[in-house]
C-alpha cells in the first residue's frame, strides 16, 4: 500500500498542547493524574476528548462499556476501519501519559491528515476504551476484553470497586452507557501507541520500539482468614494472624519471580487489611498477586507453584487460605504485517528504534484477538509509569505519533 511521503509529520506541539490539556482534568497531588475510569474527572475527560473529535469533524460512537469511537471517514465507506487509541483512564497516582498518549495521538493522525486534505481508502476510528487500568474495577483492559468476547457484558456490570458500587450503575451515572452492541464493529487493524512503562528503550538510546510481543498475566485474588483479637493481650502461641499469611505470601511470589528469571515478574500491589486497626491481629487480609512473563508455560508453572506452596504457608501459622483469578490473558503475539508497517514506518522517517515486549498489559493485547494488531513505544524518563513523576519529551511523543501516523496510513491506504 502507499505509504504517506516522507516528510509527512504530524503536529508535534499541538500533539503536547493537548496532552497537556488532558492533564489538567483528575490532576494527582504530585503532577500527576488521578482520572479513574467512571469517575467525574472520567467524564469531563471524555467531554474534552469528545469536543476535540467533533471540532475535527469525527462522527463519534459509543457502546455499553461506554468505549468512543470517533470516526474519519474514508473514501470507501464500506471498507473495514483502521482503529488507532488507548485509553484516558488512569491509576490513581497516575502519570501523565500513560494511555492518554495513544489516544490524542489517534486524533493528532485525523488532525493533521485534515490539515493536509489527505483522504484514506479506509475510514479512521480514534478509540478510547473504557476502565484500561483495571484498578477501580478489575480486571483490566475490561472493556476491550468484553469487546474481543472475553467477558460477558453482565459479568462486567457486575464489577464492584472498593464500595460497592458497580460498574454498571456508574458507567449510566456518569452519562456514557452507549447504546452500540459491545464487539458488533469490525476492524481493518488496530494500532496502540503507547510508553513503554520500562527501561528499556531509554536505557538503549532508541527513540521507538516495535512491539513484537506482549507479558501474559495472571492476577490472583487472595483471601487469608486468620481470627481477629488483642495484640497486647493474645499470647503470640495463640495467634491465628492473617498479616503473618500476607507476609509469607509476599515472599513466596518474590521468590517465584526470581527463580524464573529472566522475563518473570511478581509482586503485590493491592492489599486490604481488616479491620485495620493499630491494637487488633488482622482477622482477614484480602489481596491480589499480579504475575507476568511473555512465556506461557512458564507463566502457569508459576502460578502452580503458587497454588500448590502458598495455602500450606498459610494452613502452617494457623490461618486458611483461598484465592481465585480475578484477570487473565496469554501472551500475545501481534500481526506480523501490522509490526512490519510500525517497523518500516520507524526506519522510513530514520527513528532510532528496536523490537521489543510490552511489560505492561494493554488494549492491544485483547483487539489482537479479533483483529490484526501492532504497537508502538516511546521510551519514558528512568522508566517509570504508574507513578506521577512518569515523564516523557516533547520529541519521544512526536516520534511516536510520526511512527503510528505513517503505519496507520500506510494500512489505510492515501487515495489523494
Ligand atoms: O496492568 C497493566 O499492565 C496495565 O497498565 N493496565
Ligand atoms: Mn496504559
Ligand atoms: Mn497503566
Amino acid at each position: 500500500m502507499a505509504a504517506p511521503g516522507e516528510n509527512l509529520k504530524i503536529d508535534g506541539a499541538r500533539l503536547w498542547d493537548s496532552l497537556m490539556e488532558m492533564a489538567k482534568i483528575g490532576p494527582g497531588v504530585a503532577g500527576g493524574n488521578n482520572r479513574q475510569t467512571l469517575t467525574d474527572a472520567d467524564a469531563e475527560g471524555r467531554a474534552l476528548f469528545k469536543k476535540w473529535c467533533d471540532a475535527a469533524g469525527l462522527t463519534t460512537g459509543v457502546d455499553r462499556m461506554g468505549t468512543m469511537f470517533a470516526r474519519r471517514e474514508g473514501s470507501d465507506p464500506d471498507a473495514l476501519p483502521v482503529y488507532v487509541g488507548s485509553h484516558l483512564d488512569t491509576q490513581p497516582t497516575g502519570g501523565k501519559y500513560d494511555g492518554v498518549l495513544g489516544v490524542l495521538g489517534g486524533l493528532e493522525i485525523v488532525r493533521t491528515l485534515n490539515d493536509l486534505g489527505i483522504r484514506t481508502k479506509h475510514p479512521i476510528v480514534v478509540t478510547n476504551w473504557t476502565n484500561e487500568e483495571g484498578t477501580r474495577f478489575a480486571p483490566a483492559m475490561l472493556a476491550s476484553g468484553v469487546f474481543a468476547g472475553k467477558h460477558d457484558l453482565d459479568w462486567a456490570y457486575a464489577r464492584v470497586d472498593h464500595d460497592g458500587k458497580s460498574f454498571g450503575d456508574e458507567l449510566k451515572r456518569i452519562g456514557w452507557a452507549g447504546d452500540e452492541e459491545v464487539g458488533a464493529r469490525k476492524m481493518h487493524a488496530f494500532f496502540e501507541l503507547h510508553i513503554e512503562q520500562g527501561p528499556i528503550l531509554e536505557a538503549e538510546g532508541k527513540e521507538i520500539g516495535v512491539v513484537t510481543h506482549g507479558q501474559g498475566l495472571r492476577w490472583i485474588e487472595c483471601t487469608v482468614t486468620g481470627k481477629e483479637s488483642h495484640t497486647g493481650s493474645t499470647p503470640m502461641a495463640m495467634r491465628k494472624n492473617a498479616g503473618r499469611g500476607l507476609a509469607l505470601v509476599t515472599e513466596l511470589v518474590h521468590e517465584i519471580a526470581m527463580k524464573n528469571q529472566p522475563n518473570a515478574v511478581g509482586a503485590i500491589g493491592h492489599i486490604d487489611v481488616y479491620p485495620n486497626s493499630r491494637n487488633i491481629i488482622p482477622g482477614k487480609v484480602v489481596f491480589t498477586v499480579d504475575m507476568r512473563t511473555h512465556i506461557l508455560d512458564k507463566l502457569e508453572g508459576m502460578v502452580a507453584e503458587f497454588m500448590e506452596r502458598a495455602p500450606k504457608l498459610c494452613e502452617e501459622i494457623g490461618t486458611e487460605f483461598s484465592c481465585e483469578i480475578v484477570g487473565q490473558f496469554d501472551p500475545p503475539a501481534f500481526d506480523e504485517t501490522c509490526v512490519k508497517a510500525v517497523r518500516d514506518a520507524a526506519e522510513r522517517l530514520g527513528y532510532s528504534h528496536m523490537d521489543i515486549v510490552s511489560g505492561a498489559g494493554h488494549d492491544a493485547c485483547w483487539i489482537n484477538d479479533v483483529a490484526p494488531t501492532a504497537m508502538v513505544m516511546c521510551p519514558c524518563v528512568d522508566g517509570l509509569s504508574h507513578n506521577e513523576a512518569e515523564e516523557i519529551s516533547p520529541e519521544w511523543a512526536a516520534a511516536g505519533a510520526n511512527v503510528l501516523f505513517h503505519a496507520v496510513v500506510e494500512t489505510a491506504g492515501v487515495v489523494g
